[in-house]
């Protein structure tokens, strides 16, 4: 916030509320209701303590939800490190909050628009968590374009992790392209999806693109993987984009691998400006270098403003 403030790149607004409704059109309702109650049904049963899943419904096991919270919480995630805690609720609402906001600025004829969202939620699925995900707030943003008239949404994903939750989403339809470029799965979470193979399914063949990379990647390989990426976006000719802005790929972000430099950032901003031609919306998702995430963010948003 502090170097969105001193870079005036526009105006700083709070988010609206827009209730549960725009969740519900990506979201399960058992699911919205389980994150809802979660952290109190925990309480109940644990004490004033974060709540952890122990097992997961892996091979031979079935999918059936569990009446007890212990289950539930094994049952709607995938990973251990995304504990609910008593904010956990309030945090995620109003995470979504923040892209909505967005996707009704850029509806009401704004270009470029940055949604600070905290926590991400590219890793979240339909009826899932996990990667520090509850909600998927690109996708529920891209939903919302989408139901307010907009034909074609590209989703592209710049964030180190695959977005899993997100290609889940919407690997049946043709409606909205996803297009990730991350670590390579056989090397980085979340480990189980994000190969380049997966192309999508039924309408939706042919409007998933996943670009893997392996450890060490640098900005040149990076930037042939992000040319190919955007040549899909551009034949797609999508009426908005929402990019889900991860600065994880930065060479001194403690949990992940890529070398991307500062300077990096502001060509990449640049880059996705000169080609993709459409109003579009920066949702923020992964980045731990936290002293440099403020500069990572502000470069790709310059970047593109001033491409
Ligand atoms: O984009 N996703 C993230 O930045 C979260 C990744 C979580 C990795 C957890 C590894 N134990
Ligand atoms: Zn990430």
């Amino acid at each position: 916030m502090q170097r969105i403030n001193e870079a005036k790149l526009g105006d700083v607004i709070a988010p609206r509320d827009f209730g549960l409704d725009p969740v519900a059109r990506v979201h399960a309702l058992e699911f919205i209701d389980f994150l809802q109650t979660a952290y109190e049904d925990w309480k109940q049963c644990h004490g004033d303590s974060d709540a952890m899943p122990t097992c997961w419904p892996s091979r031979t096991l079935r999918q059936i939800l569990p009446q007890e919270i212990d289950g539930k919480l094994s049952y709607y995630s995938f990973d251990a490190g995304t504990p609910i805690t008593a904010g956990t609720w309030q945090a995620v609402t109003a995470s979504v909050n923040v892209a909505l906001t967005g996707a009704e600025l850029i509806r009401s004829g704004k270009k470029t628009v940055f949604s600070a969202c905290r926590p991400p939620g590219h890793h979240a699925g339909v009826d899932i968590y996990g990667g520090y995900c509850f909600f998927n707030n690109a996708a529920i943003a891209a939903q919302s374009l989408i139901d307010h008239g907009a034909e074609r949404v590209a989703l592209l994903d710049v964030d180190y992790h695959h977005g899993n939750g997100s290609q889940a989403i919407f690997y049946d339809r043709d409606d909205v392209l996803y297009v990730s470029l991350h670590g390579d799965p056989k090397q980085e979470f979340p480990y189980f999806l994000g190969y380049a193979d997966e192309t999508g399914s039924n309408s939706g063949k042919g409007f998933n693109r996943n670009f893997p990379m392996p450890w060490g990647t640098q900005w040149e390989n990076y930037r042939e993987s992000l040319d190919q990426g955007l040549k899909q976006i551009h034949r797609f000719s999508p009426d908005a984009m929402v990019v889900s802005l991860g600065v994880d790929t930065y060479e001194k972000d403690p949990i992940s691998k890529f070398k991307l430099k500062s300077e990096h950032f502001l060509k990449l901003g640049d880059i996705i400006a000169k080609a993709i031609h459409c109003p579009s919306l920066f949702i923020m998702e992964g980045g731990y270098a936290v002293e440099d995430i403020g500069i990572n963010v502000l470069n790709v948003l310059t970047g593109f403003i001033n491409a």
